[in-house]
């Protein structure tokens, strides 16, 4: 693992014992409009301090704050300090999501060279995509254990997530949710990655849409859409912003949305052509 991806991992027990006393809101707003909860700030300070320390570091991007830290090392690192923060209140799964980009933000998704999510579900996982391949650690005292090697998403699918509201989707995306509902069994918990954890384990597909009224769905795409599609993508999988694999889209600002779906390649075919494009056209 590599000294970036080391350092979230040693930080994932210090960061989950700092979160029972952090569940209030605090009086701060993030980039995206929405409130912070104390917990947001703490582990977007703790992980920017860690890893702006570090001599590989060029810079620190947060979805939890506007500027970029510069520092002068070679990569480029997005992180969520935590996924699914809202869930914190109702005590369910969330976790921290990092990008290891080699260009500066914001940057394409091809240009990842590692990626990866820690879980703080029942036992905390680090999940990692680099050199091609996708490994799952268990964390205990922030020292990752090998729990999976090359984690490949089972060629059966078996659970979907959709994000948003049912009335709030547009007409095609409900038309390829109705068939994906006869298909598949629903699993959403309003956190990206506990959703993406159960997708990689069970196969199926994740879904944040486009809505009506967000065209450019909830997500975002360097802390965000491009590692989960990054590490989908490498356990075998594909992403999609409906039109082409989410490495492929050309961003345009550090805070930018995109609709994300991830999962596996037949099913995400078939949110393409049921949403009219291809990502092979
Ligand atoms: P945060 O990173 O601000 O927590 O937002 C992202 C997220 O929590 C995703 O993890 C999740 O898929 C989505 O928002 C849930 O949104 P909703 O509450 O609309 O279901």
């Amino acid at each position: 693992m590599n000294e970036i991806l080391e350092t979230v991992a040693a930080a994932a027990p210090e960061i989950r014992a700092g979160l029972p006393d952090r569940r209030r809101y605090a009086d701060a707003e993030n980039p995206s409009g929405e409130r912070q909860l104390a917990a947001d700030e703490y582990a977007d300070k703790l992980l920017g301090d860690r890893l702006t320390a570090l001599g590989s570091v060029a810079s620190y991007a947060s979805e939890e704050r506007t500027d970029v830290i510069e520092s002068e090392g070679r990569y480029h690192v997005a992180v969520d300090p935590l996924d699914g923060s809202s869930n914190l209140r109702s005590n369910n799964a969330m976790g921290t999501i990092v990008g290891v980009y080699d260009e500066p933000l914001p940057a394409p998704g091809r240009s990842l060279v590692a990626s990866g999510f820690v879980l703080f579900g029942p036992i905390t996982t680090m999940v990692a995509a680099e050199a091609g391949t996708v490994t799952e650690y268990v964390l205990e005292d922030g020292n990752p254990t090998i729990a999976t090697e090359s984690v490949t998403l089972p060629a059966e699918p078996t659970v979907y997530g959709f994000g948003g509201r049912v009335p709030d989707w547009p007409a095609a995306f409900a038309d390829y949710a109705e068939s994906i509902e006869q298909e598949l069994k629903l699993r959403y918990g309003g956190a990206m990655i506990a959703d993406v954890s159960q997708v990689l384990t069970y196969g199926g597909i994740f879904a944040y849409p486009a809505l009506k009224s967000a065209p450019d769905g909830k997500l975002r795409l360097q802390f965000e859409g491009n590692p989960i599609a990054h590490i989908v993508e490498t356990a075998g999988g594909a992403s999609s912003d409906g039109a082409r694999s989410l490495r492929e889209v050309e961003p345009s600002d550090l805070h930018e949305r995109v609709p994300v779906h991830v999962g596996n390649e037949s099913l995400v075919d078939r949110l393409e052509a049921a949403l009219g494009e291809s990502r092979h056209a």
